[in-house]
């Protein structure tokens, strides 16, 4: 049988065709992902010495947990460490803006906030930064979802989201959990 190169030249557009298809659905879910449902891969790029964390300016034991800076922005700082989290639970008020900072001093965990668009990694040297805005209020869990060790199962911490108005902070702008209830 002769080869038809014309029959063949069809066949390549036609399966062109499908695969630019394929392509362009999968295109469309990522940005219909990122723009509508806010799910994107966290871009945040900064360095955080694992040595030297504890001696840092930002990650000091004394700066950890939730706090409003002076410029009113919500920022919560969280170590995540073989196995626990330091603080295992931070106050965020609902319908704000909130920044989650992670670093860790030993090794890759990774977490994700049940119910929200919260989900990254943290990976030693480096701060892992979400911004996001928590809807609904009540305590949501925030468990380690890479398996960092033995007591990777025990590893989660709890974000209690608050109304607006029971997020009341000290003078210095922190609040912690224990301190204020959901009102
Ligand atoms: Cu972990």
């Amino acid at each position: 049988m002769a080869i038809d190169e014309g029959a063949i030249l069809k066949s390549e557009l036609r399966w062109a065709m499908v695969v630019g298809g394929i392509v362009l659905v999968i295109l469309s879910a990522i940005l219909f992902a990122a723009l509508s449902m806010h799910i994107n891969p966290p871009s945040n790029r900064e360095f955080a010495d694992p040595k030297t964390l504890h001696t840092s300016d930002e990650f000091t034991e004394a700066n950890l947990g939730t706090r409003v800076e002076p410029d009113g922005k919500v920022v919560a700082r969280i170590i995540a460490t073989q196995f626990n989290f330091v603080p295992d639970c931070i106050v965020v008020p609902a319908g704000r803006d909130v920044t989650l900072r992670f670093t860790t001093p030993d090794v890759i965990h990774g977490i994700l906030v049940a119910g929200t668009n919260v989900n990254t990694m943290i990976v030693p040297g480096y701060v892992a930064q979400v911004h996001t805005r928590f809807t609904r209020t009540g305590d949501l869990m925030m468990p380690c979802h890479e398996y960092c060790g033995l007591g990777h199962s025990q590893m989660i911490a709890t974000v209690r989201v608050v109304p607006p108005g029971a997020f009341r902070p000290a003078a210095d702008g922190r609040i912690a959990c224990g301190e204020r209830r959901p009102a």
